[in-house]
């Protein structure tokens, strides 16, 4: 498959050397309308053929995918581009400023008749998929309670200095991710409860959320996330869980340890990511988790199947985000059916 990449900015870079190692897939095409921005990663990754307008980028290439990676206010007006020309899209988290955005996107894709992905790695980064197949197997028998969790000091601004400036914050960037691995450990979601602060002061969104949410699996789960949260170990970017079930516990602690306990048998597992080769630390989760998810899209194309962080799925990730949001202004708890 040839694609197309849109946005080279700070996350892009992940994405294309990710691109080089997915077999069947390559990126033949560059699009940016940052002129400097463009040219070093063309250089970087030895991609010849760039655009500064993506319309002529589509009219011009023979393309059967595109890979967006621009910020959150490009990708409705990218993706319905993607529709209209007849290419498979996979766009960056998070899908959308407002659900209405979202639905619309990927009711456009279903009309084109092509896939949609939703670039929602975190469920695809390795210790959290370890995680989420031993619940599935039924390892600890029937959860009834998760909390998943995500707390740093870690400085994301240098790098996205984006984050500090929207009126949303943690939940739509972070909490977003972390919502989902709940989804995936526990199915969809009935009510939700959420709380924000902010703790930063030169930053104008949410740092800290504490969501409560009872999923109709009749688990009820904790998703908390924080970047005002200076420990040690500092674990950025780690996902940290605790799930009980009705007949064990399972726990992914600090430093990839992964904990099953099914009476008073407790099997201890190391489930630490590769660090692979283009990769860096602490970033190397996360970059493990871009290649992995690139593989599945290329993978169900081939395979003519749904995936499974597709974009009809990812509506309901982002309506969590909405309900939080929602939730912590009106100061009540929101029920799913109202987003
Ligand atoms: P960035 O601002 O560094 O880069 C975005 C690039 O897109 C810029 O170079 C900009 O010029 C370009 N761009 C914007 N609109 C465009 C358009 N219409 N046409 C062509 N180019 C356009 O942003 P980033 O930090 O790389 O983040 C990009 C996306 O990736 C965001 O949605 C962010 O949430 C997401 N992200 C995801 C992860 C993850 O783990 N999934 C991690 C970091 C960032
Ligand atoms: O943008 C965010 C993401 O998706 O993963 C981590 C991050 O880069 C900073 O919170």
């Amino acid at each position: 498959m040839k694609g197309a990449l849109i946005g080279c900015g700070f996350f892009a870079r992940n994405q294309l050397h990710a691109w080089a190692e997915v077999p069947g897939a390559e990126i033949v095409a560059l699009c940016d309308r940052d002129p400097a921005r463009l040219d070093e990663t063309a250089r970087a990754f030895g991609i010849s053929r760039t655009y500064a307008d993506a319309d002529e980028m589509l009219v011009r290439e023979d393309l059967d995918f595109v890979d967006i990676a621009t910020t959150v206010d490009s990708h409705r007006p990218l993706v319905e581009l993607a529709a209209r020309s007849g290419v498979h899209v996979i766009c960056q988290k998070p899908i959308a400023p407002t659900m209405a955005d979202a639905r619309a996107m990927v009711a456009a894709v279903a009309e084109s008749g092509k896939v949609m992905m939703v670039h929602e790695n975190f469920r695809w980064q390795s210790p959290i998929r370890r995680a989420v197949e031993a619940v599935r197997a039924g390892a600890i028998g029937t959860p009834f309670f998760g909390r998943i969790s995500f707390r740093s000091g870690y400085d994301v601004f240098s790098g996205q200095p984006y984050l500090a400036e929207g009126e949303r914050f943690i939940i739509e960037d972070l909490g977003i991710h972390i919502l989902d691995i709940s989804r995936a450990l526990f199915g969809d979601v009935t009510r939700l409860t959420a709380t924000t602060r902010r703790v930063n002061p030169r930053i104008r969104g949410e740092d800290v959320a504490t969501m409560l949410l009872s999923h109709d699996s009749g688990v009820t789960s904790v998703v908390d996330c924080s970047y005002a949260t200076r420990r040690s170990p500092e674990t950025f970017p780690e996902t940290l869980l605790e799930i009980d079930g009705t007949e064990g516990t399972l726990r992914l602690d600090a430093g990839y340890r992964l904990t099953i306990q099914r009476g008073d048998d407790a099997q201890v597992e190391d489930v630490a990511p590769p660090l692979l080769p283009w990769a860096e630390r602490p970033w190397h989760n996360i970059q493990e988790s871009v290649r992995t998810i690139q593989r599945h899209f290329a993978d169900c194309i081939a395979a003519g199947t749904e995936p499974e962080t597709s974009g009809a799925d990812n509506l309901k990730t982002f309506a969590l985000v909405e309900a939080a949001y929602l939730s912590a202004s009106e100061g009540r708890s929101v029920a799913l059916d109202e987003i």
